[in-house]
């Protein structure tokens, strides 16, 4: 029985899966960089150990301090989150030589899943539909030309150790093929150590749904449903919800038992994603498999009930599923929005820096997870995401206008945040309508370019911060002081902008 679980991870994930282990009465500890002493996941953790200096090569991905930071505290069980050494099979299988347990898949499962190409020859076995392409790597230029007149133009490139976009190219004309496929290559080989390349037909406007299951080491494996990733910018997902609008329930199950079979195919336990590449008649395409938990996980969580932590932790315990496929179902929707620190309005650069004052929104149907506080710097080393906004309605209206009123409710200053960008992407019409795919944010520039209420409200922040600093300057007031007197400033602004409909 698990006792003691260290999370190799940092930021709101690693105090998402703390929070699940504290619910369970399992013991947690925290590995941090010198630049996350203060970090909320060393304050939640029972234990923490330093790891090592700021940049994740050098603490926390470095496989050797994990393990004798788990030999010292006496943990018996890794939860590596998402990112880091989550997909790594050497951590995976490093775990299990030490005796510790890994919180998650078999390294067999993580190699399977993680080579692209075998991956694909693992679906075809299995049965589930893949993008018509190559089965091999492509070997020289020559026979690439000829195998890409046979698939037929316009088809996508990609590295078989590569993933989530990286090292993808579009070709479109034939006289590109030469040139594409061997600018694939070494940008593959320099990426990942592997210039080993495989070819799909290219889908125009696809759809991204995925589907989540959860597998237990006693060879049970259910679906969990799907999730609509669509709305991306630069193959960061912006917005994920749950039932996906375009699905019926028909495409539902066949796409949820080709899903089981995926993770059948690799003996899958733990939780993990299946991607699909979905067209507007509904045709679906795997893509790849994600073997770990996903930033995207709560809205699953919120729409079936399940906590998907404690579901792993389960797993990694050797117990059975508590559900079969029929006791689940889907209630209502839910909606995630990620919130990073950056600023849409100027090429979402980055805006690390100090949080001067934050108040989440609460009330019905809202989940908030984050690790950032008042006071707390939001360090230049890692993603910038910090917080997740989940929602859940009865339906999807519900759902939006209970997303946009918590986003107006949340607020943050001392750094930029994506929050405004995300109060533009609910006024879309085809967001609201459920009519999108993955060129949302390039086909509706012109609804997210910050308009003429917003720039007039953020000049009312931009008056009311200055203020506050000058009031800080003045008398030396704390952040939480601070901060009341900004909240009192925002309730009457709260109040205008519900008559202004920003
Ligand atoms: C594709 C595709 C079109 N056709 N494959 C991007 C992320 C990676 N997981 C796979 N991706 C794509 N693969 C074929 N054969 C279009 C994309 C794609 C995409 C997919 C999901 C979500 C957003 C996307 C944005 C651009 C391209």
């Amino acid at each position: 029985m698990i006792k003691k679980v260290l999370v190799a991870n940092r930021g709101e994930i690693a105090v998402r899966v703390m929070r699940s282990c504290r619910e369970m009465g399992i013991e947690t500890v925290a590995v941090f960089s010198d630049a996350d002493r203060k970090a909320m996941h060393v304050r939640y953790a029972d234990d923490a150990y330093h790891i090592g200096p700021a940049p994740s090569a050098e603490s926390y991905l470095r496989i050797d301090k994990i393990i004798e930071v788990a030999k010292k505290s006496g943990a018996d069980a890794i939860h590596p989150g998402y990112g880091f050494l989550s997909e790594n099979a050497t951590f995976s299988e490093r775990c299990q030589k030490e005796g510790i347990i890994f919180i998650g898949p078999s390294p067999h499962a993580i190699r399977t899943m993680g080579d692209k190409i075998t991956a694909r020859k693992t679906m075809i076995a299995a049965g589930v539909p893949v993008v018509p392409g190559t089965t091999e790597p492509i070997r020289d230029l020559k026979t690439a030309v000829e195998i890409i007149r046979e698939i037929g133009l316009p088809v996508m490139i990609k590295a078989s150790a590569g993933g989530g976009g990286k090292g993808m190219r579009l070709v479109k004309k034939e006289e590109d093929i030469v040139s594409s496929v061997s600018a694939a290559k070494s940008e593959a080989l320099a990426a990942f150590g592997d210039d080993a390349v495989y070819v799909e037909k290219y889908i125009s406007s696809p759809h991204h749904i995925e589907f989540q299951v959860l597998g237990d080491t006693h060879g049970n494996i259910v679906h969990l449903f799907e999730r609509e990733c669509s709305v991306q910018r630069r193959h960061q997902k912006v917005v994920e919800e749950t039932p996906s609008p375009i699905m019926t329930p028909e495409v539902r199950m066949k796409m949820g038992a080709d899903a089981v079979a995926a993770a059948k195919a690799v003996n899958y336990h733990g939780a993990g994603t299946i991607e699909f590449i979905v067209d507007d008649n509904l045709n679906y395409y795997f893509l790849e498999m994600n073997t770990r938990l996903q930033v995207e996980h709560p809205i699953t969580e919120r729409v079936v009930g399940v906590d998907l932590v404690k579901e792993q932790i389960n797993i990694a315990n050797g117990f059975k599923l508590p559900f079969a496929q029929q006791d689940l179902k889907q209630s209502g929707h839910a909606i995630e929005v990620r919130i990073y620190a950056e600023d849409a309005d100027n090429n979402f650069m980055p805006s690390p820096g100090v949080i001067k004052h934050i108040t989440e929104p609460l009330g019905l149907g809202v989940r908030h997870d984050g690790y950032a506080y008042e006071g707390y710097e939001i360090p230049i080393y890692y993603d910038p995401m910090i917080s997740k906004l989940i929602v859940w309605g009865k339906d999807r209206a519900e759902a939006i206008a209970r997303l946009k009123r918590a986003l107006y409710a949340y607020k943050i200053t001392g750094i930029k945040t994506s929050i405004p960008y995300l109060v533009r992407i609910l006024d879309v019409p085809a967001f609201i309508e459920g009519r999108y795919n993955t060129h949302f944010i390039e086909e509706n520039q012109e609804y997210l370019k910050p308009h003429q209420n917003c720039t007039d409200r953020c000049k009312d922040v931009a008056a009311i911060t200055a203020f506050v600093d000058y009031l800080n300057k003045l008398e030396k007031l704390q952040p939480t002081q601070v901060g009341k007197e900004l909240a009192n400033n925002w309730k009457d602004f709260g109040r205008k902008r519900s008559v202004l409909r920003l």
